[in-house]
């Protein structure tokens, strides 16, 4: 890396120019396929955004006054839990980006081809603040609404204020931005809701009945959904008053599944033929911990609120090296994009530490939710369902 003094001239430092050439050697890294497949996307051998990927300006003073020794100053500790867009044919993710000291925000990378060669822009995503800061904001979901706007909707955490003796409790909620050109942000008040608490709050791309309508989690604390949780829907009539009305939970959580106890909505939905495509990502609680998995279900399009199609199981879960992070066992999916030829790019992070793709199509997601059977909710009825598979190949 070059460094200037202070009459402007070049000096090299030692060990630098070798940070410089791995750097850029991460960035132009290619991107393939892993070689074995389940048929329904193909996941990729490297993740798409890493802390490394940060740009160098971010983290070193270049100054050779100011920095004699050459030391990162900003440490970047993570990239996880994209949201994702097509913007002027490249790919851009809307990365949640923490810091050694455990800020997140959100800066905008870019891809000209969706699964290699991401690049930060120039400098993160100033966002506005309302009357009452903002102390974290986390998992944009980034939705191009049929009003003209583009909406960052994320999740803004404050202290709880109710219980200033615990310096753990804090109240999550959805805060709404929106943009024309994903560089300057307008900032709307956060979402007005009767639940104690809201995340993984995402709106959808049309409007419904003239009205905006926003997917929900209600919970009732931070961690614990508690008596809320499961996927909700409700309206709102006006973002610059956002009082969410006619919240109902469209997508519940069920004993001994893999949402068991959670779930929340990833990217807005993708409009097929056929209806609306999901992917959200479940929760179960294990011996080690909590393990977070996607998985994919479909509504009408005549009624957003009805669940027409839903899988069993997960879509995709944490592999061997996806296990490890910052929360091991965790894949959260909050961006995808669809190309005109019908190819879907699925954007999601691995245990709260990197992002990584997968591509799939439209084709094949729809072959998927229609056609994996269903959670009967039992060890006999899955039982049942293999033999039935395997007695139908028989007689081939
Ligand atoms: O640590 C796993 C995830 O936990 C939260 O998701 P949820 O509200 O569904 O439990 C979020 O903090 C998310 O960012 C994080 O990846």
């Amino acid at each position: 890396m070059d460094f200037k003094d202070e009459n402007k001239t070049i000096k090299k430092l030692p060990g630098f120019q070798e940070v410089l050439e791995s750097h850029q050697k991460l960035i132009e890294r290619i991107n393939r396929p892993e070689e074995i497949s389940n048929g329904i996307y193909e996941r990729y051998q490297h993740p798409v955004v890493t802390a490394a990927h940060a740009p160098l300006e971010w983290k070193y003073d270049f100054n050779l006054k100011t920095n004699p020794l050459g030391l990162e100053r900003i440490g970047i500790n993570a990239t996880f839990n994209p949201g994702a867009m097509k913007w002027n044919d490249a790919y851009v993710l809307a990365v949640r980006v923490e810091g050694n000291d455990r800020k997140s925000f959100f800066a905008i990378a870019e891809s000209p081809n969706g699964v290699d060669n991401f690049k930060f822009w120039e400098k993160p995503v100033v966002l506005p603040q309302t009357d009452e800061p903002d102390t974290n904001v986390y998992d944009m979901r980034l939705t191009r609404h049929e009003d003209g706007w583009i909406y960052g909707v994320f999740c803004t955490e404050r202290k709880d204020k109710s219980r200033p003796e615990d310096t753990t409790a804090a109240v999550a909620n959805a805060g709404i931005a929106r943009t024309k050109d994903l560089v300057n942000w307008e900032r709307l008040p956060d979402l007005i809701s009767n639940s104690g608490q809201q995340r993984n709050v995402v709106l959808h791309p049309e409007f419904v009945d003239g009205k905006y309508a926003l997917y929900t989690r209600p919970q009732d604390g931070f961690i614990e959904v508690g008596k809320g949780g499961g996927i909700g829907l409700g309206y709102v009539k006006d973002l610059n008053n956002p009082v969410l009305e006619d919240e109902k939970i469209i997508n519940h959580k069920a004993y001994h599944t893999i949402y068991e106890m959670k779930n929340g909505l990833g990217p807005a939905p993708i409009k097929t033929k056929e209806g609306w495509l999901h992917l959200a990502h479940g929760v179960r609680n294990t011996a080690g911990g909590l393990r977070y998995t996607l998985y994919l279900f479909m509504t009408a399009l005549e009624d957003i609120s009805k669940v027409i199609h839903q899988p069993a199981g997960y879509f995709m879960a944490p592999n061997y090296t996806e296990t490890v992070g910052d929360v091991p066992n965790v894949l959260f999916g909050n961006g995808w994009i669809k190309d005109e030829d019908g190819k879907v790019f699925i954007y999601y992070a691995s245990s709260d530490t990197r992002s990584h793709v997968a591509v799939s199509s439209v084709e094949k997601l729809l072959d998927y939710v229609k056609n994996t059977p269903e959670d009967d909710f039992t060890s006999a009825a899955s039982v049942e369902k293999i033999i039935q598979q395997a007695d139908k190949n028989k007689s081939l």
